[in-house]
């Protein structure tokens, strides 16, 4: 069975394999996404490690001058998503959207470094490691310079789609104030391949159509979306992944001989560990996203919350706080860690991230909580997420309460997870 699920899920990142890159389903999202392909690469590392750093060397290919990387990479047009390479026009070879996503590539580059060095294949792969880590370094430094402007060591997100957690309720108060009453008219892709109950609303494509004409009107110059964009809110995941992203750069650093990088990360962390108590909400007693613009914490207990542990943010205060989270979650739901709150009024089993479970979440949850020594509920997290794919199958999500499958199937990410937690 294990081994039958083991070869189904490197069959799923072969066929979604499109040479040097990979998409995260074919049918619905038929282009290289940013978060996903770190994921991947983790994939591909149980079985090919040649094609584990391929997948983030051509990620970092698109890189822009600034240091950005884009959330998509467009390597080829395709009509089956909307919005396109030309909806964003940032007139650019390859062709790429003009907004970020969460920034979890050196966390999964240092999981290839270690797993090289561990199959003693360090110095087949050091001059990569070499290469990547420069445009890696200038990607953090890019986050520091455009998204961080209090020096706090958060990271503010200009559009829900930058989060990767699209349609969590954290950003419903924060996307008020855009503006859509001249969006125009425009036809969905996403709702001719899915059920339109898994995904978000039109408000919500509005608001996200929105922010891209902004951005575009702007002629995608970072600084300037970052000084005026009517949407900014430090987004809990983001930051906690960048610090984590941090860590693993430094040791990257470290490995590489790099001691004034290295000396620059001890900087970026030591900061961040001095300013991520900003997220941290005292009367709901949780970390959650908090708007820049009018200062708000959402509120929300979402699986970002329990991001803290693989940040390596330790209270103990705090950690027990969440820790209680989590086992009141637990005995609501079947399967851990919903993407919200399932006592929250807004839970929705199948909407997008209103409810469903992601196996790239509960890997990011269940390494930290591991990490920190909470084993119980470490297992707990990473057995829910093998036997949710073991009985429905690799779907892009999962409801927490019954385990049917949410978004597209054969994906690519859920697919890596399986193999990187039990190949
Ligand atoms: C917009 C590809 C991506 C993930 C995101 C997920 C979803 C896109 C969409 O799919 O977002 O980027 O069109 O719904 O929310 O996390 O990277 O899998």
């Amino acid at each position: 069975m294990t081994d039958d699920l083991n070869e189904a899920a490197r069959a799923i990142l072969r066929a979604n394999d499109r040479g040097g890159y990979t998409v995260p389903n074919g049918r619905v999202y038929p282009f290289q996404w940013n978060w996903d392909s770190a994921f991947v690469a983790m994939g591909f590392d149980t079985f090919d490690r040649d094609r584990a750093w391929a997948e983030i060397e051509s990620l970092f290919s698109a890189q822009w001058e600034d240091g950005f990387v884009p959330h998509i990479v467009f390597w080829k047009d395709d009509p089956g998503y909307f919005p396109g390479p030309a909806v964003w026009g940032t007139d650019r070879t390859p062709m790429t959207s003009g907004i970020t996503q969460p920034p979890v590539a050196a966390t999964m580059l240092r999981q290839l470094w270690d797993s090289a060095v561990a199959a003693g294949e360090a110095d087949t792969y050091r001059s990569r490691a070499a290469a990547l880590f420069p445009k890696l370094l200038e990607w953090h430094r890019w986050f520091a310079r455009n998204r961080d402007p209090e020096g706090r060591g958060i990271v503010v997100a200009l559009h829900p789609w930058e989060t990767g957690r699209d349609n969590s309720p954290e950003w419903d108060a924060p996307g008020e104030p855009i503006d859509i009453t001249n969006v125009g008219d425009y036809v969905r892709r996403d709702t001719g391949h899915l059920d339109a109950k898994m995904r978000p609303t039109k408000l919500e494509y509005d608001r996200y159509l929105a922010l891209v004409q902004y951005g575009r009107a702007q002629g995608w110059d970072h600084a300037r979306i970052a000084a005026t964009n009517p949407f900014r809110v430090a987004d809990v995941g983001m930051s906690m992944m960048l610090l984590r992203a941090n860590r693993d750069l430094l040791a990257l650093a470290e490995a590489l001989g790099r001691g004034a990088d290295a000396e620059e990360l001890r900087g970026l962390i030591a900061r961040a560990e001095a300013g991520i108590g900003w997220l941290w909400d005292e009367a709901k007693g949780t970390w959650c996203s908090r708007d820049l613009l009018t200062g708000r914490h959402s509120g929300f207990v979402t699986s970002a919350s329990f991001l803290s542990f693989y940040a390596g943010v330790s209270d103990p205060a705090k950690d027990a706080a969440m820790l209680a989270h989590l086992e009141r979650i637990a005995g609501r739901v079947a399967h851990l860690m919903p993407s919200l709150d399932p006592d929250d009024p807004g839970f929705q089993m199948i909407r997008y991230w209103r409810g469903p479970v992601w196996a790239v979440v509960n890997w990011m949850i269940g390494t930290g909580l591991a990490e920190a020594g909470h084993a119980g509920s470490a297992a707990k997290v990473r057995q829910d997420t093998l036997d949710l794919i073991a009985r429905n199958g690799f779907y892009e999500a999962f409801s927490p309460i019954d385990g049917t499958g949410s978004g597209g199937d054969d994906f690519s990410w859920t697919a890596a997870i399986w193999l990187a937690w039990n190949a």
